[in-house]
């Protein structure tokens, strides 16, 4: 699997301290940061420079055949809770808001609280309203088939009964309770499954461990010290204590040395074998890759992967983010990891008194709404044949061919959809909603689906595909008549260019990913080759991040034999690294994606080569990083143009 090399985060520099750092210009406080990971380092590689490496190795050993992982597979859509002592602060901490992820409000990169100043959340956290079946009565009607909870995140604070570590919410907090006790058995009675989040690598309280025990720069303890003391008894502790687990989800492993993973495997395979180990253990022994925070990949990846999503910004709850994502959009991330092959793990950040948010959880539950129609299309679906998204939506397969997934209903022109390159004989096509059965015609290599005017109701409007027999598809790029279509970077030929994997945080620790193409070169160029369903005229629109060396570059789209011509503009690429109140130089460049019109071009019906290259000769072009070209039909008769 193509690792991505996400570029130098200040998230992954406030935890690796003065090391990696030391290449970069650093603020006091990042000079301050010590760690004896780094002076006595427990592993032969170097500290995590870059939050991949921060993540790990997205190898994992499961194949998509392994039985093990069959439930994983066919489940496709989880639930991920972080909720813990941070939620009683919720991004405030002595009347100052901050912004970013919530849990992480105790790091210099945020609040910066002391081990005892933290500690003191634990004196009012008193969730009261905890209800461990209202949440499963709420998980079941939303549609959620496993469930994954934080155990213990970074602040080493355990939500659970531990004898192993005092500082856990039945021993510390007015609560006196095990939340993940009662979770874990109500899960069990309704049939869901049931697993837990653990950070092994990093724990902001402990000596040795990869934290940055910043109140604490003598560390006198190694990071083995705390990984038998706290880190190995209290997964024993989960794992023996709360009936079958589903998935022991570990998180951020550095450098952790490799036989830190595999004593960790070595446990959960003893403890629960069933139990599935996603990829952030470390060192490629994981059960199951899981992708980078809210990156939804776009082209399907082999084996079995998980995408990890929140419904706003943050995953702990924060007063500061309000940003919550719609029914919409998030069952068009469901259904397009589905797509690809993968699980949907959608987080949510319950408040300190116990309760979810009411605008994700009247979110979730229209999605739930859709899927007690639509079910079959994801629990137990196949990944689209098509290893990337059509123009309109997203396909999934059922045992008699595909469910058409239309995210963007087509709105004018003969209100069809298409399909390029469907080998097999359809029997039939449907509205799921129901309805007459729509009309299915062929012309040439397109397989088009006449569909009604009138969207039918609902989040997303799916279209049963079903098909006579096998069937295969040709994977080809495509751009249709009636909706907008995007030749997107992973699948572009690059000469004297490159594919990169880009990343980068919005607010702290907040994770985005475009993935681009960059280092262009005079000479370099970029080409797609793309199936064009109709002679028109379509507008071109480049999706890219320029920085402020790059405005004005000058840039060529060729469509077949024409040229088109367009200027590069500053798109404001931020050349500061953003973190909470602060503006800090960390020597690494922000990309900010905007979408530029280049203008209206003429395309040609049949296979096209489209291709982007630089025109500017003096090296200003390089770090233009372009994710996409989009083309969008603008309606037009092509006999009604004379020029071009
Ligand atoms: O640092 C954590 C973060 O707080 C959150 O838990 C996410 C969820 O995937 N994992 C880490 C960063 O990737």
């Amino acid at each position: 699997m193509r690792s991505a090399r996400f570029a130098v985060s200040a998230m992954a520099l406030a935890l690796t301290g003065g090391v990696a750092a030391a290449a970069y210009a650093k603020g006091p406080q990042e000079q301050s940061i010590q760690n004896e990971d780094q002076q006595k380092p427990n592993t032969e590689k170097q500290t995590p420079r870059t939050m991949n490496d921060l993540w790990g190795s997205k190898d994992a050993t499961s194949k998509a055949s392994d039985p093990r992982t069959a439930w994983f597979t066919h489940d496709r859509y989880a639930m991920f809770i972080h909720w813990s002592l941070f939620s009683q602060a919720a991004s405030t901490w002595k009347g100052k808001k901050y912004y970013g992820i919530a849990e992480w409000l105790m790091h210099p990169a945020m609040a910066n609280i002391s081990k005892d100043d933290y500690a003191t959340l634990a004196n009012d956290f008193d969730p009261k309203s905890f209800d461990a079946n209202a949440w499963v009565d709420f998980f079941k009607r939303a549609g959620i088939k496993n469930v994954v909870i934080t155990a213990k995140h970074h602040d080493g604070f355990a939500m659970f009964k531990s004898k192993a570590d005092r500082f856990n919410i039945v021993d510390a907090t007015p609560y006196k309770r095990d939340p993940l006790k009662e979770l874990a058995n109500a899960c069990h009675r309704a049939d869901i499954r049931f697993g837990f989040y653990y950070s092994q690598y990093q724990d902001w309280r402990e000596q040795g461990s990869a934290a940055v025990a910043w109140d604490d720069p003598q560390q006198k303890h190694s990071f083995d010290d705390y990984f038998k003391r706290k880190a190995l008894p209290q997964v024993r502790e989960l794992l023996k204590n709360y009936g079958p687990i589903s998935v022991v989800w570990f998180d951020t492993p550095g450098t952790m040395g490799e036989k830190y993973s595999r004593e960790l495997v070595h446990m959960v395979k003893k403890y629960q074998p069933k139990a599935l180990i996603n990829s952030r253990i470390g060192n490629g022994v994981g059960d199951y890759a899981t992708y980078g925070d809210n990156e939804v990949p776009r082209v399907s990846p082999p084996g079995v992967w998980e995408a990890v999503d929140t419904t706003n910004d943050s995953w702990g709850y924060s007063v500061t983010d309000y940003n919550w994502k719609s029914p919409e959009e998030l069952l068009h991330r469901l259904i397009s990891t589905s797509a690809r092959g993968g699980t949907y793990m959608i987080n949510m950040g319950p408040r300190p008194d116990g309760t979810f948010p009411d605008i994700p959880k009247a979110a979730l539950l229209d999605v739930g709404d859709w899927l007690t129609h639509h079910g079959e299309t994801i629990y137990g679906a196949g990944r689209s044949p098509w290893s990337i998204a059509q123009p309109w939506g997203d396909v999934t397969t059922g045992k008699d061919g595909m469910y058409l997934h239309v995210f963007d209903w087509p709105v004018s022109g003969t209100h069809s959809i298409a399909l390029y390159g469907l080998q097999g004989k359809v029997r039939r096509a449907h509205l799921m909603a129901g309805g007459a059965d729509l009309t299915v015609t062929t012309d040439g290599d397109w397989t088009r689906i006449t569909v009604p005017d009138r969207r039918p109701d609902g989040l997303v409007p799916v279209v049963a595909l079903e098909m006579d027999g096998a069937y295969q598809v040709k994977d080809a790029d495509v751009i249709a008549s009636e909706v907008n279509s995007s030749l997107i970077a992973e699948r572009a030929k690059c000469w004297e260019c490159k594919y990169t994997p880009i990343g980068w945080m919005e607010r702290f620790g907040e994770w985005k990913a475009a993935n681009s193409l960059t280092d262009w070169k005079p000479g370099s160029k970029a080409t797609w080759n793309a199936e064009v369903q109709k002679l028109g005229i379509y507008k071109l629109r480049v999706d890219f991040s320029v920085n402020s060396t790059a405005d004005f570059s000058q840039w060529e789209v060729g469509v077949g034999d024409q040229r088109y011509t367009f200027e590069a503009h500053y798109t404001g690429e931020r050349e500061v690294q953003n973190r909470t109140g602060r503006r800090q130089f960390w020597g690494a460049l922000d990309p900010r994606y905007r979408r530029q019109d280049v203008g209206a071009v003429t395309l040609d019906a049949g296979a096209q080569t489209i291709t982007i290259r630089p025109l500017t000769t003096d090296g200003t072009a390089a770090s233009v990083k372009v994710t996409a070209l989009r083309l969008e039909p603008m309606g037009l008769r092509v006999e009604a143009v004379s020029d071009r």
